[in-house]
């Protein structure tokens, strides 16, 4: 069933077909399309993308990889189709991931010339884990079970994966693309949790709710490798080097700053809190997004909002803010920090 292509072969199809694709990620699926896969050891990881966008993971060599359309519209998924020379009709697809270190894509073909690419897989293993290895040694996967995850939250991920210049605009959900959540030092590596991006998506449907466009949430920081984390001062475990969170600010403006969300006219810790009450809900509400919410006012962009899924709530904030998340956690009876 599973022929592997050589690395050099699929490097090449990899990056010839890409070329062709055009602006496939700006195009909305016809129905969600639900992707899962299970890391070594058998823990399994899952998303699933609605509308527009596609998936972009780091993967162990060999791990097993689902896809599959979770739609009534089966007259509009023809065929699924891989970088590495797997295919199969229906709305299913199951396969390994080749053993070769690279960078692999699904893609869902729809009649003859209309392809989308799903899902993206960067296998790290042999010699690039090694070398990953002296940053960052390879422990366990820590994002598995949430319950596992509170207690080994500060264990190192064991995969770091390379994300090539190429794969800079693609996707990974929505607004977010490789290049916002990769290392910014350089290293071009990531570790993704898809919870936290999940957890983004809804974040900017909530926004929309509001009158903002869903484009207006913008991602500033992801994954930071660790000598990145130390280059900005990061905290030695910052949940960015556990690649479950993300910065952002809300800004439909496009000026780099964060902006006016109540109206009043200034922008300031009273338009942070508008998302922090967001977010505070968001993830009382979903196990699989519980985690930390840091409110940040700074010169650069007037405020900035933290976000991540370490499976335990954390709470804190610059200045007053840091006393308005304690006053919160009274009125509510929130015990659990
Ligand atoms: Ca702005
Ligand atoms: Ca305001």
């Amino acid at each position: 069933m599973l022929r592997i292509a050589a690395v050099a072969a699929a490097w090449t199809l990899a990056l010839g077909a890409w070329a062709d694709l055009g602006p496939w990620h700006s195009r909305a699926f016809a129905s969600p399309v639900s992707v899962a896969w299970t890391w070594p050891g058998g823990e399994r990881g899952s998303m699933t993308l609605g509308g527009q966008g596609g998936v972009f993971t780091p993967a162990a060599p060999g791990t097993a990889v689902v896809v599959r359309c979770e739609g009534a519209d089966a007259s509009g998924q023809d065929a699924w189709e891989s970088s590495w020379g797997v295919t199969n009709r229906g709305m299913r697809f199951e396969a390994g991931l080749p053993r070769e270190s690279g960078t692999y894509w699904v893609a869902q073909r729809v009649g003859r010339i209309d392809r989308r690419i799903v899902a993206a897989f960067a296998v790290a293993g042999g010699r690039d884990r090694e070398a990953d290895a002296r940053s960052f040694p390879p422990v366990t996967r820590h994002d598995s079970e949430k319950i596992r995850r509170y207690r080994s939250a500060y264990e190192p991920p064991a995969w770091q994966a390379f994300a090539p210049r190429w794969a800079d605009a693609f996707p990974m959900s929505h607004g977010v693309r490789v290049a916002d959540f990769c290392s910014h030092d350089g290293d071009r590596c990531l570790v993704v949790d898809p919870d936290v991006l999940d957890l983004f998506a809804r974040i900017a449907t909530e926004l929309e709710g509001w009158g903002i466009p869903a484009h207006a949430l913008r991602p500033i920081s992801g994954y930071r490798s660790h000598d990145h984390n130390r280059s900005e001062g990061g905290a030695a475990r910052s949940r960015h080097r556990y690649g479950d969170a993300i910065d952002f600010i809300v800004d439909a403006d496009a000026d780099g700053r964060m902006d006016d969300l109540d109206g009043d006219g200034d922008t300031d810790g009273n338009d942070l809190w508008r998302v922090a009450l967001l977010v505070e809900d968001l993830q009382a509400g979903n196990a699989s997004w519980r985690g930390g919410c840091g409110l940040y006012l700074s010169d650069t962009t007037i405020g900035s909002v933290h976000i991540d899924t370490r499976g335990h709530r954390a709470r804190w904030g610059t200045g007053a803010l840091d006393a308005r998340w304690d006053r919160l956690a009274r009125e509510r009876g929130i015990t659990d920090e």
